[in-house]
């Protein structure tokens, strides 16, 4: 008997993901494999880093994988070496990194971080494929990516991102929710700042598609933006957190399945999304942070949207958000760490 023809595939992507073994790796691993990333002809190979301690856990996600038979899935091997993770790879998500323990200071956090993301940034200068492509996920994500970026000196710097996506997400169905309109049917949404409770999700150039029924003049309600919206968004981890009892990991996994996505395939005609990137002083925000933007995708390059407006109050909360940046900066800075 004879099956179908089998169909034409381009060349496998190799992806390297941190923190395999983690709430998010679980939740991204699939999504991946099942081609959600990069679209239905587009195989990966899966190289997932984890500490030693976690590498038997991660093996048994791998497990998982192989029962799922996804057809795209290539291959999926683990590593508790960096060099070997990010050798070759086209794409690093980097997930794992220190969690705050109760008693640690800020500076500790950022020194244990930066003893995972040092050492990475140099192993993806060394190991991984001329076009990487490097996510920043682990917290502090914006300083973690500051660092890794700093110890990567022969990959162009706008090859590093964090992820402020979640962010996006989260605004996206609130705003979806507020209005009556789809979240498909939202563009002109931004993100600035950090990925923290300072965060200044902007709804000022928020469009809606033709025809749309939706309460687009809630946006304008000044209140609700200050007491509710703005702060829903900025503290909804901790939400998740109260509510399931455990972090985001879904809704982060999708984040990060989105910023690729648009990262490898480009963002929609005529639309921008939320990306952290290093600043050149765009929008008067700091030299030398990874702050979030509004940003376009083109052939594979982030571009921040130029020339947008900001009212005054927006102005304000941008400035705090990046005022926070720099003070986590110096204080690694201080460390020596970049
Ligand atoms: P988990 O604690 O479930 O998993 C973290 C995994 O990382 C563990 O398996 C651990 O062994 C591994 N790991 C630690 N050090 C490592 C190293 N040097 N190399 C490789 N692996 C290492 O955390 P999870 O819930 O998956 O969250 C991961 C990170 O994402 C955290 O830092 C979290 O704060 C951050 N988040 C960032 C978000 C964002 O929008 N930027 C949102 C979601 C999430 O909170």
């Amino acid at each position: 008997m004879q099956g179908a023809a089998p169909r034409q595939r381009r060349e496998p992507v190799t992806v390297t993901v941190t923190g395999a073994a983690g709430q998010i790796g679980y939740a991204l691993l699939p999504r991946i494999a099942s081609g959600a990333m990069f679209g239905p002809d587009t195989p990966v190979r899966l190289q997932l880093l984890e500490i030693p301690a976690a590498v038997r856990v991660a093996e048994g996600v791998v497990l998982e994988l192989e029962d799922c038979a996804f057809p795209l899935l290539a291959s999926a091997d683990v590593f508790d070496d960096a060099a070997q993770a990010f050798s070759g790879a086209n794409y690093a998500i980097l997930v794992g990194a220190r969690p705050r323990q109760a008693g640690m200071e800020r500076a500790d956090l950022l020194a244990a971080n930066a003893g995972i993301f040092a050492p990475q940034g140099e192993a993806i200068n060394e190991h991984a494929a001329q076009d990487v492509r490097v996510l920043v996920v682990g917290n502090p994500a914006n300083t973690n990516a500051l660092i890794a970026q700093a110890h990567a000196p022969d990959v162009p710097e706008r090859r590093f991102t964090a992820l402020t996506r979640l962010d996006h997400n989260r605004a996206l169905a609130q705003i979806a929710r507020r209005t009556g309109a789809g979240t498909d049917e939202i563009t002109g949404l931004t993100i600035w700042g950090n990925h923290s409770s300072t965060q200044f999700p902007d709804v000022s150039q928020v469009r809606f598609a033709a025809g749309v029924q939706a309460d687009i003049a809630a946006l304008q309600d000044r209140q609700w933006l200050e007491d509710e919206f703005i702060p829903r968004v900025a503290k909804r981890g901790a939400e998740i957190i109260d509510v399931r009892g455990a972090s985001s990991a879904a809704s982060a996994a999708g984040a990060v399945v989105d910023h690729i996505h648009d990262w490898a395939l480009g963002t929609p005609a005529g639309e921008w999304t939320s990306v952290g990137l290093l600043s050149h002083g765009e929008y008067g925000v700091p030299e030398g942070v990874f702050s979030s933007f509004p940003a376009i995708s083109r052939a594979g390059d982030w571009q921040i949207v130029p020339d947008l407006e900001l009212e005054d109050w927006a102005r304000v909360r941008i400035d705090a958000s990046t005022d926070e940046l720099v003070a986590e900066r110096d204080a690694v800075r201080a460390l020596g760490l970049v």
